[in-house]
């Protein structure tokens, strides 16, 4: 099918690799039936890329000024949760800051982060928006924005705890800000579904709708949105993290679903398969085993070309490739 990347950039410089040629046809077969495939040189950040990390995943990239700069989890060697702030021309090598960002509040009631983590980075109207798990008697969603990179600020918490896993639209839906979120507990949730909310103001949020609910197999567990939405022809594409709770604990993998564009609690189409779940060495082994965490795309509206970022094992960075056409085109023949 013929996708249309909505309100997109043109990104000549995304990172790319092309699918690996696989001589043998039946490997290729196999990997014919995914639609994306690993960086062969992953991973891309290692866990002591800043002077005290203990490990950095779960990190957001956008397009800056023709280059990239991103938001990263950075765990330090107390294994105290924040968030840096890095660059990178290319989109692969990184330069993130030894120290977490330090927000200016929007105004001096805004309560303090007991930790930050997993966020999500978007440009909405005039600048970039950050949403992340913020502790503040427990998860919740934390808020804030930046022109720069330099100087970020922060904002009223978007939801009371328990909440985790805020993605924002890249635009308003009818008048309103738009985001997902997933609702949970104080601990290592074991349900989770995905909602729907709208604000005025990015303040005050409303209008929850029911997305997804977990259903069987490596999403049987609980479920939450990944990176923020993209807006194609077809409806939103979704990247998503599903998780199943086997003997040894949770398992993260992932996947991507399509959404209605004016109404994006409406599900168009969501496959059955996961498209990446934890198999490389990377994936499988580290601070938390068996995780393929995404949270960040970028999207080249010329080509089609998506480069997802991924958090494995909880401890370093990872890429996925894919073409928007295929993946959509995967999601409409695997649905559940
Ligand atoms: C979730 C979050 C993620 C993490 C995942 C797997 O609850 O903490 O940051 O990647 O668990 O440990």
């Amino acid at each position: 099918m013929n996708v249309k990347i909505i309100n997109g950039y043109s990104l000549p410089n995304i990172p790319w690799e092309e699918r690996p040629v696989i001589s043998d046809p039946k490997k290729e077969r196999v990997s014919l039936e995914t639609p994306m495939w690993r960086y062969s040189k992953n991973p891309i950040i290692p866990r002591d890329l800043t002077l005290r990390s203990n490990s950095i995943f779960n990190s957001a990239v956008v397009p800056f000024k023709n280059e990239f700069a991103g938001v990263f989890r950075c765990d330090d060697t107390s294994r105290h949760m924040d968030i840096n702030a890095g660059r990178s021309k290319d989109g692969i090598n990184w330069v993130i800051d030894d120290e977490p960002i330090k927000f200016i509040k929007e105004n001096p009631d805004i309560p303090d982060s007991d930790y930050k983590y997993d966020p999500r980075v978007i440009f909405i109207e005039d600048r970039y928006y950050l949403i992340w798990c913020n502790g503040y008697h427990g998860p919740c969603l934390g808020l804030g924005y930046t022109y720069d990179f330099e100087k970020f600020y922060q904002m009223e918490n978007a939801m009371m705890p328990f909440n985790r896993n805020g993605a924002l639209f890249p635009r308003k839906i009818g008048n309103n800000y738009a985001m997902y979120s997933r609702p949970s507990d104080s601990g290592h949730t074991p349900f989770g579904d995905i909602i729907y909310s709208e604000s005025p103001d990015l303040i005050y949020w409303g209008k929850h709708r029911h997305v997804m609910a977990p259903s069987g197999g490596w999403q049987s567990t609980k479920i939450g949105a990944g990176p923020c939405p993209i807006e194609t022809s077809e409806g939103w594409l979704v990247f998503y993290h599903g998780v199943l709770t086997s003997c040894n604990g949770f398992v993260y993998s992932f996947s991507a679903a399509l959404m209605d564009l004016e109404k994006p609690w409406k599900v168009i189409a969501r496959p059955r398969p996961y498209i990446i779940n934890p198999r490389e060495i990377y994936e499988l082994a580290g601070d938390v085993p068996n995780v393929t965490f995404p949270v960040a795309a970028l999207v080249d509206k010329e080509t089609g070309r998506i480069a997802i970022y991924y958090g494995c094992a909880d401890t370093v960075t990872g890429l996925v490739f894919g073409k928007i056409d295929e993946i959509v085109d995967w999601v409409l023949a695997h649905q559940t």
